[in-house]
């Protein structure tokens, strides 16, 4: 999407589009576009709140351009592991609006904590989406710098960055950088399973007390590995922040648009000093939950199937044709410059340098420590012992 603020903009808005109640027929989720691509202008969602967007036609195409883009590089990424390039991929199939979302809905200041999954968000804070392939190939920590870029580095360590992310934001409000149109907001995401770990639930009880300018984001793609949501919850999870003391909403999380709404306000409401919010981005998971899983051992495909029709991308697309905001060529333009980012990615992972192994005790601390020091000798040790064998 054009650098800039989306959805703030005034220039060449489009008519509004009709407004509408309860599209879905669920009146507890967020939509501002339906699965076939129909635009609803407004919806009031469980939080009382009115949702609404209002983006150029140029805001639009970026947006889809996002969602394909990040979809063809996350499909290359599968590629690679299975071609043994990489030693693992979380694909985010699927989750791309949810990803897009909110990634663009983030300003500038704003500070993310992603898990292992966020590679949509990464790009839209301008990472090179080549970083996070040297983690999974094995070949580096996750190279970006989480201060320059505002986006931390993954968490494997399920729920654990929700921690981190309030303790960030507890900060930004200690430091004073909430109050205003300017302040800081912090975004945690996680996943459905993460809601039933002590982390997540601590995080919540400390950004509630301490008012932390913190939206906690969750993905519900239906399934932590295996399991199934319905063995983490009976109630939607995004009405537990009540309990909490904050406010929940659910948005439809393959609705790009929506989900953008939701995020932008939440993200407002914390840096204004407004305290913490729970988005529950209500979404599936097409793929396998690792390349290392085999989802059809837990699930139907008629399963996957109602979910296909649900498509973030084929919404969008639907959406642009019926509106003319984007023709054939647009379509044809946007493909091209994904197929060639793509083979771009493949070119790069396969020219990834392998680290000399004693590398890996680098960048431990800043500074090192005489416990490093003591293995990292021990290691090299270890590792000339095999000198001249065919190890
Ligand atoms: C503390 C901890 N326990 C268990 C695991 C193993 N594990 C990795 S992913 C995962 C499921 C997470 O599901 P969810 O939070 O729904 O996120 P998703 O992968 O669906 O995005 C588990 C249990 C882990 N990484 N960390
Ligand atoms: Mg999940």
């Amino acid at each position: 999407m054009a650098k800039g603020d989306p959805g703030a903009s005034t220039r060449g808005r489009r008519a509004a589009p009709r407004s509408r109640k309860a599209a879905t027929g669920d009146p507890e989720l967020v939509q501002l576009l339906t699965p076939s691509g129909e635009r609803i202008d407004s919806v009031t969602g469980p939080d009382g709140v009115e949702y609404r967007v209002d983006f150029t036609d140029e805001e639009y195409r970026g947006l889809y351009r996002d969602l394909v883009l990040v979809r063809k590089l996350d499909a290359e990424a599968t590629a690679l592991q299975r071609q043994g390039e990489l030693g693992l991929w979380a694909s985010l199939l699927g989750q791309e609006a949810a990803q897009v979302g909110s990634g663009r809905a983030l300003r500038a200041q704003d500070m993310a904590f992603p898990t292992y999954r966020e590679h949509g968000v990464l790009y839209c804070r301008g990472i090179d989406p080549i970083m996070p392939l040297g983690l999974f190939r094995g070949v580096d920590q996750g190279g970006w710098d989480p201060n320059e870029f505002k986006f931390n580095m993954y968490t494997i360590v399920i729920g654990a960055q929700t921690l981190h992310a309030t303790g960030y934001a507890m900060g930004v409000a200690m430091d004073g950088k909430t109050g205003g149109e300017d302040g800081e907001a912090v975004i945690a995401y996680f996943g459905d399973g993460a809601t039933s770990q002590g982390d997540v639930n601590e995080a919540f009880v400390w950004a509630s007390v301490f008012n932390a300018p913190l939206v906690f984001f969750c993905q519900n793609n239906q399934y932590a590995i295996s399991e199934p949501l319905e063995r983490q919850t009976r109630v939607p999870l995004y009405r537990r922040a009540a309990g909490f003391g904050f406010p929940g909403v659910r948005v439809d999380g393959n609705d790009v648009l929506a989900t953008y709404a939701v995020a932008r306000h939440a993200l407002d409401n914390a840096r204004n000093g407004q305290g913490p919010s729970l988005i529950e981005a209500y979404t599936y998971r097409m793929g396998a939950h690792t390349t290392s899983d085999d989802p059809t051992r837990y699930r139907i495909a008629s399963e996957v199937e109602a979910w296909q029709a649900k498509d973030p991308i084929a919404r969008m697309k639907a959406f642009l044709e019926r509106e003319k905001i984007a023709d054939s060529d647009f379509f044809a333009e946007v493909d091209e410059q994904a197929r060639r980012e793509a083979i771009d990615l493949r070119e790069r992972v396969l020219a990834m340098p392998n680290p000399e192994p004693v590398t890996m005790f680098d960048h431990v601390y800043p500074n090192g420590s005489p416990l490093l020091d003591e293995q990292r000798t021990q290691f090299n040790r270890y590792f000339d012992s095999f000198e001249g064998s065919a190890h």
